[in-house]
């Protein structure tokens, strides 16, 4: 019997962080780190397991003292901590093994760690608890092919500490059809989605239930919709559920814009109860659309995209990029007065960025205009690449995008339109009285009384009250994630 210890390395302070609204609801964390949970539901049972999440909770060197192996998963902006968990594992003398999509793309930066997955490990981990049984355990395991995801066991999600996260994840398909230049998703994961069955589905949905779980699921998909025969054959079953079940979740994903030309599969989403959905937006601009591969963006009104997806009751968040060399110089205003006009609160305005093995990235490689590596995150603030536009100018161009849109005044002008917009739904049956009030106690403290945008708070608060008053919950819930925007916009700013 082996013990393992699955840990998941620290996020910096950025957008998706939520770090900032997080601490109203008393949360540590957004979501629980899949990828562990369902590599240690592909380990032998009788194995122990542990999960150290250190976004909830620092690791200590008894965690790493009671391991046999630790499992370590990470995304590039999760690097340097990821460093730090080798470095001690090394220093304890304990084999480390690591893998997730940074690694994936990234391998020859890790020459410290025992063993390096490559890719899926749906077929390469039972090779490895195989080699490891017989002691010839090697360095590198690379997945030959993508798996089917036939082969994906439901995750351990038994190992989440449920009161420290605000939603909980699970996963229908990986990859996307598109080929957006910037995007690593089809290098990592590949053009050709692959979906799980409807049963598989529903059986991840038995298993958060059972281990107690109400409220957010986040289907993390690459694009919900890459699929969409399947998934227009999962969601009737999807509400069927929620409907036996009595609705215990409401569900967020990520889809391509051109879901809003689809409505049988924007009445299924409603129906099985899907409140937000982030799309790839990216830019006003059709030249920079183009430019970057983006054509599904450029056959469509996208301010009439958005505007049809909320109408079906789903909030729109949504990611924006400066930086292509075909933005015009008033790109920024451009981009502010669509942000504007689309009433998308919560927009993820991020510099354009060369993640490692991607077609931009090899592009720019060819025209020798590289930089650096990527931080991976690609909110703060810095250039892996020179642009086309001067660089002060790109760089205080894009700041002042996050300095308009995170205004108190605009940010709240913002959540209005979007409640106006979208159509309320039912939401599910919660029994958190006393939790729902602790946070709007802390957000009234935070936003009502602490901050100097008090006055901008109360008027939205009063706004949301007229107009609104069947939306409290979610307006509240708006005011604390724009509180937490604009804090990582000021921080960006120093
Ligand atoms: C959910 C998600 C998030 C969540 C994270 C939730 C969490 N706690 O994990 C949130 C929304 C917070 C997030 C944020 C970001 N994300 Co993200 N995210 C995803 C997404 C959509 C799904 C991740 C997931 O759960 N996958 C499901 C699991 C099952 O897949 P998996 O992790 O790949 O695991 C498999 C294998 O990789 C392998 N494996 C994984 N780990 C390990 C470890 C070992 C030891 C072994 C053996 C195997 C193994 O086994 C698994 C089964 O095959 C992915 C895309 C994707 N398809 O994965 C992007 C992705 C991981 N994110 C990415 C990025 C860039 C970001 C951001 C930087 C975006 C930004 N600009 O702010 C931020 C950074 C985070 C932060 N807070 O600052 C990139 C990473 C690129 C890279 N090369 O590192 C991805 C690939 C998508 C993309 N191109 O944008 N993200
Ligand atoms: S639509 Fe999204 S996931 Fe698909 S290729 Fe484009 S950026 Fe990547």
């Amino acid at each position: 019997m082996m013990k393992i210890l699955l840990v998941y390395p620290e996020f910096p302070e950025t957008y998706w962080s939520f770090r900032h609204a997080l601490s109203f609801e008393g949360k540590r964390s957004a979501f629980p780190p899949l990828g562990l949970l369902t590599i240690s539901a592909m380990l032998p049972e009788t194995w122990e397991r542990r999960l150290v999440d250190m976004n909830i909770r620092p690791l200590k060197p008894a965690d790493i003292e009671w391991a046999d192996l630790v499992f370590v998963s990470a995304m590039l902006v999760q690097k340097d901590s990821m460093g730090r968990v080798v470095e001690l594992c090394q220093a304890h003398g304990t084999r480390v093994v690591i893998g997730g999509p940074y690694v994936t793309t990234s391998s020859g930066d890790w020459p410290q760690a025992d063993h390096l997955f490559l890719g899926e490990a749906e077929t390469t981990l039972p090779e490895f608890v195989r080699d490891l049984e017989r002691g010839e355990a090697k360095r590198i395991y690379q997945a030959a092919e993508r798996p089917a995801l036939s082969a994906t066991p439901i995750p351990d999600f038994r190992l989440v500490d449920l009161k420290r996260y605000s939603a909980m994840s699970v996963q229908y398909s990986r990859g996307c059809p598109f080929q957006c230049e910037f995007c690593d998703i089809i290098e990592i994961y590949g053009r050709v989605p692959r979906t799980k069955s409807n049963a598989q589905m529903l059986a991840e949905l038995d298993a958060i239930l059972q281990i107690g779980w109400r409220g957010l699921v986040f289907i993390v998909d690459d694009n919900f919709i890459g699929n969409k025969r399947h998934v227009k054959q999962l969601l009737p079953d999807l509400a069927d559920w929620s409907e036996r079940h009595g609705h215990p979740f409401s569900f967020i994903t990520e889809a391509s814009v051109n879901l809003a030309e689809d409505e049988e599969l924007l009445d299924g989403m409603r129906r099985a109860r899907f409140r937000r959905v982030f799309l790839g937006i990216e830019t006003p601009v059709e030249a920079s659309l183009i430019e970057a591969q983006k054509g599904q963006n450029t056959r469509r009104n996208l301010l009439d995209s958005v505007k049809k997806i909320q109408s079906y009751g789903m909030e729109v968040m949504a990611g924006f990029i400066v930086g292509f060399d075909h933005d015009p110089e008033d790109i920024f205003e451009r981009q502010i007065q669509f942000i504007r006009e689309s009433a998308i609160p919560l927009a993820m305005v991020g510099l354009l960025t060369a993640l490692p093995n991607t077609q931009l990235w090899r592009r720019l490689d060819r025209e020798g205009r590289l930089l650096v590596e990527s931080s991976g995150n690609n909110t703060d603030g810095s250039l892996n690449f020179a642009p086309k536009m001067d660089v002060a100018c790109l760089v205080e161009g894009y700041k002042s995008i996050l300095r308009t849109i995170y205004s108190p005044a605009e940010y709240y002008q913002r959540a209005l339109d979007c409640l106006d917009r979208v159509v309320a739904a039912r939401e599910p049956r919660r029994r958190r009285l006393i939790s729902d009030v602790m946070t709007l106690a802390r957000v009234a403290l935070a936003l009502g009384v602490r901050d100097r945008a008090r006055g901008e708070f109360w008027r939205f608060v009063r706004r949301v009250f007229a107009q609104h008053r069947g939306k409290f919950a979610e307006a509240i819930r708006l005011a604390a994630m724009g509180y937490h925007f604009r804090k990582v916009a000021e921080g960006l700013r120093k």
